[in-house]
């Protein structure tokens, strides 16, 4: 399975929970899927999904709010900005769970290698310190794929999904930087 296969799942198995998600194919395969007012599609720059994810999960949590935030993010994004999960295990947000969708490839901009087929994210995660670390291997079925056994637990949790590199036939999200932003806000 693919991506697209992933990201189908994890809104096929949520409720309300925000989301943001990547820059590039992730984004715009949620949007095709299905598209929500509580989701923010990220389009600036790799590795600033997961810091805007955590930083709305440090305000929820502020305002005693208890909705969840679930981040969909890539792994060249995150290897991009590697410092970004340490510092999640810093703040220690509750109410964040961040969706690695790993497919050991630049998918947005023609599938190059990252380096992920060398390294093995969760185990970073969990050198780091996190506690509540899954890995899901969904190359060949996305069965295994339910975020109801995530979305309830203390977190923050990582959530490493295997999939295999390709992007689907994805529509250009025709929403405005701003417009994604406000109507995104009102939900909050
Ligand atoms: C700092 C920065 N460098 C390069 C780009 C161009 N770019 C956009 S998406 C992307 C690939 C992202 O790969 P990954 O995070 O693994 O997600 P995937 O597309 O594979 O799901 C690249 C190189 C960018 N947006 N920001």
């Amino acid at each position: 399975m693919k991506r697209f296969d992933a990201i189908k799942r994890i809104v096929e198995t949520i409720d309300d929970e925000f989301i943001i998600s990547n820059i590039g194919f992730p984004s715009r395969e949620l949007f095709g899927i299905k598209d929500r007012k509580n989701t923010f599609y990220m389009s600036g720059s790799m590795g600033m999904a997961t810091p805007i994810g955590l930083g709305l999960s440090l305000a929820l949590e502020e305002k005693d709010d208890d909705r969840k935030v679930i981040v969909i993010d890539g792994d060249g994004s995150l290897l991009m900005n590697f410092g970004e999960l340490i510092t999640v295990f810093a703040q220690n947000p509750h109410n964040l769970i961040i969706a690695l969708i790993d497919n050991e490839a630049y998918g947005s901009t023609g599938s190059q290698e990252t380096y992920a087929s060398k390294v093995n994210l969760s185990d970073i995660a969990k050198s780091i310190g996190f506690k509540e670390v899954y890995y899901i291997d969904a190359r060949n079925s996305t069965d295994n794929l339910n975020m109801n056994d995530y979305v309830d637990k203390e977190g923050p949790v990582f959530l490493h999904v295997k999939v295999k590199p390709g992007n689907s036939d994805a529509p250009i999200i025709d929403l405005s930087p701003s417009k994604i932003k406000n109507r995104f806000m009102k939900q909050i």
